[in-house]
């Protein structure tokens, strides 16, 4: 008898890619896809997946795991619980930040996030970096020596003391990522005007949490990102403009597609289903749970961040998790104690919601077709990352790295959740769907109920450049 011609066959999936939906088996072997078809020959082993809807593992572009913090705060999640998390939610690849501290070179900085991946990672990674303190050397030397080895994005902050770059340097930053065909990441709010909103709430004693969401209106992140904007057009470079929360700062992105400009946009889970109120809407301390940048907005303004998804302008769906304990000192919390909101670790957790709430209330509420759900989740992250069509597709050659649905009705509790977190923002919601199982590079790594561990079985992957920038 010959040996099977499969490690793995998933029978009578319906599949999904971002263009097409089709029935098939998935062949794998080795990790990767094989072959597609009707009527594939045997596999060592064998799933059943008739009639469900099989998609390709998410790819999360924008989450924040072990990332160093200023004590006494800290994040929950590293790359173990963080990744853990993921698979469970159906993620299969995760690209979280190598954050340059001022001072610090680059360099250092990388080595030292791989330091806190390496043994721990359950699903493969990538990193982006944060360029806090563009030297000449870091400009000159290390940044195109990193793009050249696979660090082929970086984020910019226009916001926040310890990270933000003046007007001069984003132009010089943005000048490197033109000439070395790198992804430049853009959070986009003004930071002065955030701290003078933030010092008039403070004397006039507005510290509670939801007072986070007054000192950071439309406004500033409308400005920002028109600067931005403005920017990369002087610099003849694309940007990808991230966590865009509502409709001035859509605005300003058509108004640059209609001239021509090659600006890309990022949002996520918590600008479709939280809004400010959230924050409180008194002067309660839970509200902190829910303290993100940019924050939430209100029902009008999820509805445009909707529109957005279905027509084009959003390229990309992430979680930008950032995951703080609520009750912890490290948290939000620090040092224990209840704090101004200025205080309040900035972020909140989403990277295993991310995808059943998207699935939930997108493709099975009828807002938005399941092939669009792909290229927002896995596909258009791949391109703009440099990592497609290894990762984002279900294609012969690809990854097998793969969701199959289970479409059944829930209420969320954090208590479901495999992060390191001590609350979800989205308890109490009723999801429609949540990953039946996880296939990464062909290994079960969540099957529904259990998490099948093991730590350090995810890769780091290198970057290529990014299929969405046009090649110089
Ligand atoms: N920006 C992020 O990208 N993540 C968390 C907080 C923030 O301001
Ligand atoms: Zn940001
Ligand atoms: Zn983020």
């Amino acid at each position: 008898m010959s040996a099977p011609a499969f490690d793995l066959v998933l029978r009578r999936a319906r599949v999904a890619t971002a263009s097409d939906t089709f029935e098939a088996d998935i062949g794998i072997v080795d990790g990767r896809i094989a072959q597609l078809g009707v009527g594939l020959a045997e596999g060592r082993r064998e799933i059943d997946a008739a009639g469900r809807v099989v998609t390709p593992g998410g790819v999360d572009a924008h989450c924040h795991l072990d990332q160093p913090m200023a004590p006494p705060v800290r994040m929950a999640d590293d790359f173990d619980t963080g990744t853990r998390a993921a698979a469970c939610g159906g993620t299969t690849t995760v690209i979280p930040f190598a954050a340059q501290e001022k001072g610090q070179s680059l360099r250092a900085a990388v080595a030292d996030y791989h330091h806190r991946a390496e043994g721990k990672a359950h699903v493969d990674y990538a990193f982006h970096l944060i360029v806090s303190d563009p030297t000449p050397a870091v400009l000159n030397e290390e940044l195109p020596a990193l793009i050249a080895e696979g660090y082929t994005s970086f984020k910019i902050y226009m916001t926040y003391d310890d990270l933000k770059l003046d007007d001069g340097q984003i132009l010089d930053v943005l000048s490197v990522a033109r000439q070395h065909g790198a992804m430049a990441m853009i959070h986009a709010e003004n930071a002065d005007c955030i701290e003078w909103l933030t010092k008039k709430l403070e004397a006039a004693g507005r510290t509670a949490p939801r007072f986070h969401a007054h000192a950071r209106p439309m406004l500033v992140e409308r400005e920002a990102t028109h600067r931005a904007i403005a920017l990369a057009e002087l610099v003849d470079v694309p940007i990808l403009i991230v966590h865009v929360s509502g409709r001035e700062a859509v605005e300003q992105i058509r108004w640059a597609r209609a001239h021509g400009l090659k600006v890309f946009a990022e949002t996520c889970p918590q600008y479709l289903f939280l809004t400010a109120a959230d924050l409180g809407i008194d002067d309660s301390y839970l509200g902190a749970k829910c303290v993100c940048s940019p924050p939430p907005r209100d029902a009008s303004n999820q509805q445009v961040i909707w529109d957005g998804l279905n027509d084009g302008l959003f390229t990309v769906f992430s979680s930008d998790h950032a995951p703080f304990k609520y009750d912890a000192p490290e948290g939000k919390k620090p040092g224990g104690e209840e704090v101004a909101f200025r205080h309040i670790p900035n972020g909140i957790p989403g990277i295993e919601t991310r995808l059943p709430l998207l699935y939930s209330e997108g493709v099975l509420a009828g807002r938005m077709t399941l092939n669009r759900f792909v290229e927002l989740t896995s596909t258009n992250p791949a391109k703009a990352y440099g990592l497609h069509p290894r990762k984002g597709t279900i294609a012969v050659g690809s990854d097998a790295d793969l969701v199959v649905w289970d479409e059944r009705e829930f209420v969320l509790t954090n208590a479901q959740l495999h992060h390191a977190v001590d609350y979800t923002p989205y308890e109490g919601q009723t999801l429609r769907a949540w990953p039946g199982l996880t296939l990464a590079r062909g290994e079960v790594v969540w099957d529904g109920s259990t998490f099948q561990a093991r730590a350090g079985r995810g890769r780091f992957l290198r970057c290529d450049a990014p299929s969405l920038l046009p090649r110089r």
